[in-house]
């Protein structure tokens, strides 16, 4: 079909063309959100009813949508080596934003592809593009169509392709010839017969088995795909955040907290995130539709994958200022998160890492604009401090407050040895370790004598406490 192969010609991996109907899942989607499930992601909740049956939108003149084009952009560049993602010294990005914002990537193509129906059909009249831009169930409508089937994980997985997937969808008023639409009742049974929407929200157990989805590739050729009775992505979500298979609580996703959000982290939370910055590919990692796949070439592995300190230094301070940000992570999705959400997220990045050598930076945090980041820093700092961390145990109650230097204020990378240079201790040998632990233990004493906002200050006190106690 002609407009498939424009699809394709534009860069689409896949589409296929359903009626306007309602979404198949979209009693599942309001239940999710009466549950609280979207956390404080407020715009889910709006044109709801357009969202759950997109033939209410209209379009410019007040046409009528008939047809939805469902499309699929493969964004797989290769994975990283297993050396980079276990550095607890860099900062990991989910691979859907390692390159340029795939909204404005994609949205032009969209709007060719309209362009390219209207030459068709001769219509005058604008159709509506969609990529993670508007009320619309994209996942749901990838799957009705046959793009993929749902992953455990939530996500859709084309059996070729896996799950790396861009979804993006098109409202067009022509009555296009249709693709023939999964049977969503069927699948929905699985082989078990029981797996109904409610029991997916109360989540049904994991191991269960699923059934076979047959999906059609462009040319109509069939494929099947299935989670059979694996469970690895539900395993291996660090922060238990699904519910049960196809239920996601983002309440407890790390991708929520890293991107949507600007508010504070979870304290429990936290020590779970490891080195993950901005977005988590964890439940996709770990999917063997996943597998087999090329490696991600070493050069633009910094990129992906910063060393964690490298955006305090005083030459790239992009961690830290506005302008620097914006000139690290312009037009990428990154941006999303605002430089002081992503300072928050690398602060407890640093924590999770808990070496000394990041006292330096996550001091430069703690006189940060943003009171998030500073409580962040402080409990970083805090985890860094605790003796159980050092290993030190009570040791720290004796500790001698004259291995520490002075503060300058001064940035990191800049030859100074950054505020604590310290000095050798009495006696005892040079221990660098304890030296930034005591450091550390100044720098929230400091900032806990200056610091007005409430919620920094609370973080601030609590950190300490942490670090007299050793607890993390
Ligand atoms: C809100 C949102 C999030 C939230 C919530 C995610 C979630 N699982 O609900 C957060 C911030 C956590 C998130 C994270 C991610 N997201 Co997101 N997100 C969205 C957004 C804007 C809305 C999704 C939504 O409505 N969620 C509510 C739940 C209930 O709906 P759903 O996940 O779409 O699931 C539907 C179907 O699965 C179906 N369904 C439910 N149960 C069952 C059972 C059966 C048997 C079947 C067949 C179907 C089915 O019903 C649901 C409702 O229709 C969409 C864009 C869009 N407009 O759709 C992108 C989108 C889903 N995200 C995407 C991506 C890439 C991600 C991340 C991988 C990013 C990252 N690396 O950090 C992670 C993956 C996390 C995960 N495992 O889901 C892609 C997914 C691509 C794909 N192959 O599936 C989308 C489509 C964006 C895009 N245009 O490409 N995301
Ligand atoms: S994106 Fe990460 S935190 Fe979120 S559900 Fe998947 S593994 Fe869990
Ligand atoms: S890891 Fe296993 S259960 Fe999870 S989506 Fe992949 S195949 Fe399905």
């Amino acid at each position: 079909m002609e407009i498939k192969a424009k699809a394709r010609e534009l860069g689409f991996s896949l589409c296929r063309i359903l009626p306007v109907e309602r979404a198949p899942h979209g009693e599942f989607f309001a239940a999710w959100l009466r549950r609280g499930n979207a956390a404080d992601m407020h715009y889910l909740a709006r044109q709801a009813e357009e969202r759950l049956e997109p033939g209410r939108l209209v379009g410019d003149g007040g046409s009528t949508f008939r047809s939805l084009i469902v499309l699929g952009t493969d964004y797989f560049q290769g994975a990283l080596d297993p050396a980079i993602v276990n550095d607890p010294s860099r900062g990991l990005i989910a691979a859907f934003a390692w390159g340029g914002d795939y909204h404005e990537i994609l949205k032009p193509r969209l709007y060719d592809l309209d362009a390219f129906v209207r030459t068709l059909s001769g219509r005058t009249t604008f159709g509506r593009c969609f990529v993670d831009t508007g009320p619309v169930l994209e996942r749901d409508w990838a799957q009705r169509a046959g793009l993929g089937f749902t992953g455990k994980n939530c996500c859709v997985i084309n059996p070729s392709l896996g799950s790396w997937l861009f979804l993006a969808t098109m409202l067009v008023p022509e009555a296009l010839e249709a693709d023939a639409p999964i049977d969503a009742e069927a699948d929905a049974a699985g082989a078990d017969g029981a797996w109904t929407p409610a029991a997916i929200l109360d989540g049904v157990p994991a191991r269960a088995h699923f059934g076979a989805w047959t999906v059609a590739d462009d040319a109509g050729a069939e494929d099947t795909g299935t989670c059979g009775r694996c469970d690895r992505c539900l395993v291996a979500c660090p922060t238990d955040a699904f519910v049960g298979p196809f239920h996601l609580d983002a309440r407890r996703c790390i991708s929520y907290w890293t991107i949507e959000t600007q508010a504070a982290i979870p304290r429990a939370l936290r020590a779970r995130f490891g080195n993950r910055i901005f977005g988590c590919d964890i439940c996709q990692e770990v999917c063997p539709w996943n597998r087999g796949r090329a490696a991600l070439a070493d050069a633009i592995a910094g990129r992906v994958a910063p060393p964690l300190l490298e955006g305090f230094a005083s030459d790239t301070p992009y961690w830290l200022e506005e302008e620097a940000f914006h000139a690290r992570f312009r037009r990428t999705p990154v941006t999303r998160a605002k430089r002081a959400g992503m300072l928050r997220n690398v602060c407890v990045a640093l924590g999770n890492w808990g070496s000394p050598d990041a006292v330096d930076a996550l001091g430069l945090a703690l006189r940060d604009a943003s009171p998030i980041a500073r409580g962040h820093a402080a409990w970083a700092l805090g985890r860094i401090a605790s003796p159980v961390r050092q290993g030190a145990g009570a040791r720290l109650a004796n500790r001698d407050d004259r291995d520490i230097g002075g503060g300058n204020g001064r940035g990191i990378g800049d030859g100074s040895g950054g505020d604590f240079g310290g000095r050798r201790g009495r006696g005892g040998g040079f221990d660098p370790g304890r030296i930034a632990t005591t450091a550390a233990i100044v720098l929230l004493t400091e900032a806990l004598r200056v610091e007005t906002d409430v919620e920094a200050r609370l973080e601030m006190r609590d950190a300490l406490a942490r670090a007299g106690t050793g607890t993390t």
